[in-house]
């Protein structure tokens, strides 16, 4: 702002300071002075004296209009060249004050520039109050929030030291509660060894009237045992166990005994398993000992034994019962009405009359007088040893038409196997069973 008066007072100057120059170039002898005082500064005007100027020329043509127009009073008497120069110096003042004011102009245009730029930072200025008034404002917010939180956090913590009086309290009512439950403990042990010092008494005073009742009484304790001694699961049923599952048969005229599996369900019961496949959890291809006293468990997959089978078909007449399941869950039989085996001087050899049943048209078993072979005892019709080819222990005439014994194959598809378990008038060649079953009960059932 200050500038702009100085440029003002410069520019109010010019006008006065030309006349004083004019006055200086024109010579004028006698001169008014007049004094304007502004602010500090103070100017002095000089002027010419009209009634000491002399009259120009009266063929003097002026150019300056402002000449032309005065009194006519002027002196004339000026020379031309005096003129001239001082037209020369007026046009020379007139362009100094044109480059002047040109100075000035762009002095306005500068200054104008400066007050936009000043506009600008005073709304950049402006902007910025704003974004500091808002971060006050968010700050004060955040602070609000603290101080809730803080109380808040200050709520959690008196909540947690009430639980945790809580706790304590149940603590010491459980250490109590232990306390007494150790007494009752310890009375109960108490009385824990009184009571078994009391059944010690009794059961002593139990053995003292035991021995009195056998030495007065002299009745025969029959064993639990020999009042169930049954040979074959018919008999079994017809004792009144009529559930299927594994029983003690004992073998005729001897108090040896056999676990074997009573198959209490099929077509009336009493039906003595001596052959069962299910799983392949067995392993069927055993030498003549274990196919002679039997292996594998009742409760699964076994073989009874061939000594047992033989002494049991011995006493009575037996019909068998082979009963098969494909893997596609059909299922079929093969029924002989009359079956017994040889002794193991006889190579247990087969003994099958009466075929019938829907395993086939015709039995697959090898006929009558087969006797059985196993890996190591080779009984067969053929030069070959059929109990290795086909593995298992049976009936191979060369090597016939069946294997109950075979390797359990877990799958019916795929090609035929000639050592898979075996029915050839059932179900062809080699094809593998999923559940076979032998099964013996007396004729007179
Ligand atoms: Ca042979």
């Amino acid at each position: 702002m200050l500038g702009r008066d100085l440029i003002l007072l410069f520019l109010l100057s010019w006008p006065f300071l030309i006349l004083i120059v004019m006055a200086t170039h024109l010579n004028i002898p006698e001169k008014r002075h007049h004094k304007v005082q502004h602010g500090q500064c103070s100017y002095t005007f000089l002027l010419p004296e009209i009634d000491n100027c002399h009259s120009p020329p009266s063929d003097y043509q002026v150019s300056n209009s402002l000449q032309r127009d005065a009194p006519a009073q002027v002196d004339h008497h000026w020379p031309i060249s005096r003129i001239q120069e001082l037209e020369n110096i007026m046009e020379n003042n007139t362009q100094w004050l044109l480059k002047v004011r040109n100075q000035t102009n762009r002095l306005e245009i500068q200054l104008q520039e400066n007050s936009i730029s000043t506009n600008k930072l005073e709304k950049a200025l402006l902007l910025q109050s704003q974004d500091i008034s808002n971060l006050r404002e968010k700050n004060s917010f955040l602070e609000n929030k603290v101080l809730q939180m803080e109380e808040n956090h200050q709520d959690g913590i008196k909540a947690i030291r009430a639980e945790k009086l809580h706790v304590d309290d149940l603590l010491s009512k459980q250490s109590e509660l232990i306390g007494v439950l150790r007494d009752q403990l310890s009375e109960a042990m108490l009385n824990n060894s009184m009571l078994q010092r009391q059944q010690a008494f009794i059961m002593e005073t139990v053995t003292q009237l035991t021995n009195l009742v056998s030495q007065y009484n002299h009745i025969p304790v029959i064993p639990k045992e020999e009042q169930l001694s049954f040979p074959d699961c018919a008999e079994t049923y017809k004792a009144g166990l009529t559930s299927s599952g594994v029983y003690t048969l004992y073998f005729p005229n001897s108090t040896e005994s056999i676990k074997a599996f009573c198959d209490m369900d099929t077509s009336g019961g009493g039906w003595t398993v001596i052959q069962h496949r299910k799983d392949g959890s067995v392993d069927f291809h055993q030498n003549w000992k274990e196919y002679k006293e039997g292996f594998g468990s009742p409760n699964g997959e076994y073989w009874l034994g061939n000594e047992f089978v033989h002494q049991l078909t011995s006493q009575g007449s037996y019909i068998l019962r082979i009963q098969l399941q494909d893997w596609d869950g059909n299922e079929a039989y093969s029924l002989y009405d009359a079956f017994s085996l040889g002794s193991e001087g006889n190579n247990y050899s087969l003994n099958v009359r009466g075929y019938s049943g829907t395993a086939g048209r015709t039995s697959s078993f090898a006929p009558t007088g087969t006797a059985f072979s196993t890996k190591d005892v080779d009984n067969d019709g053929c030069s070959c040893k059929c109990a290795q080819y086909a593995t298992g222990g049976w009936w191979f005439d060369a090597c016939g038409p069946s294997n109950l014994n075979g390797i359990y194959y877990k799958s019916g598809s795929g090609p035929p196997k000639y050592n898979s378990i075996k029915w050839h008038y059932w179900k062809g060649p080699s094809h593998g069973m999923k559940s076979v079953s032998m099964l013996i009960r007396p004729v007179d059932y």
